[in-house]
């Protein structure tokens, strides 16, 4: 999924980061909380909604302007998600720290890691009881950093995308 990264920001400095994660981890939140007027697709699904298309935030941070991109989670939207990452400089993996990273999203991670795609897991979810930072550390294995937020409170939220910028001004 990861053929087509973007290595180099354009002279706008526009950066484009791609977060994924399975199904109610919080990417939307997530994406809401970096800019409020984030546009979504979301349809009732359920007792809640569910994303069917992707959220889009445009954040200007140090410099940069960022474009953030939520996708779906579900396995069968494999293919909105593989046209919603081409041209991605950077992703993050917004995972819920109640329930551990799902096979899903550890899969994500080792495609990501095999591209040399620049990543962050968010341990998302942190203002909840049962949030545990540690085993989503485990469960990313040491191959990229991993930050607590919370999607609900703010938390971790500035510091995500300081580190996103350092990400990509390293290449
Ligand atoms: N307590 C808490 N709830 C969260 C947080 N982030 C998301 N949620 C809730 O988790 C559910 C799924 O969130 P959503 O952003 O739609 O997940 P998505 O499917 O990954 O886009 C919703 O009920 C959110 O309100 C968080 O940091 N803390
Ligand atoms: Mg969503």
């Amino acid at each position: 999924m990861f053929e087509n990264v973007a290595r180099k920001v354009d002279s706008g400095n526009r950066v484009k980061v791609v977060a994924f994660g399975s199904y109610h981890s919080g990417k939307t939140s997530f994406i809401r909380c970096v800019n409020p007027d984030t546009l979504s697709t979301e349809v009732k699904s359920g007792s809640g909604t569910t994303t069917v298309a992707f959220d889009l935030a445009i954040k200007e941070h140090n410099g940069y302007r960022i474009y953030l991109f939520g996708t779906p989670g579900q396995d069968r939207f494999d293919v909105a998600r593989e046209v919603v990452a081409f041209g991605l400089h950077a992703a993050i993996i917004v995972v819920d720290s109640t329930r551990g990273m799902t096979e899903f999203e550890k899969g994500i991670l080792g495609e990501l890691h095999a591209n040399r795609v620049p990543c962050i897991v968010l341990a998302n979810k942190q203002d909840l009881p049962g949030a545990s930072l540690d085993r989503i550390t485990r469960d990313a294995g040491g191959v990229c950093e991993v930050l607590p937020i919370s999607s609900r409170t703010g938390q971790g939220v500035g510091l995500v995308l300081d580190r996103l910028v350092d990400l990509v001004r390293a290449g």
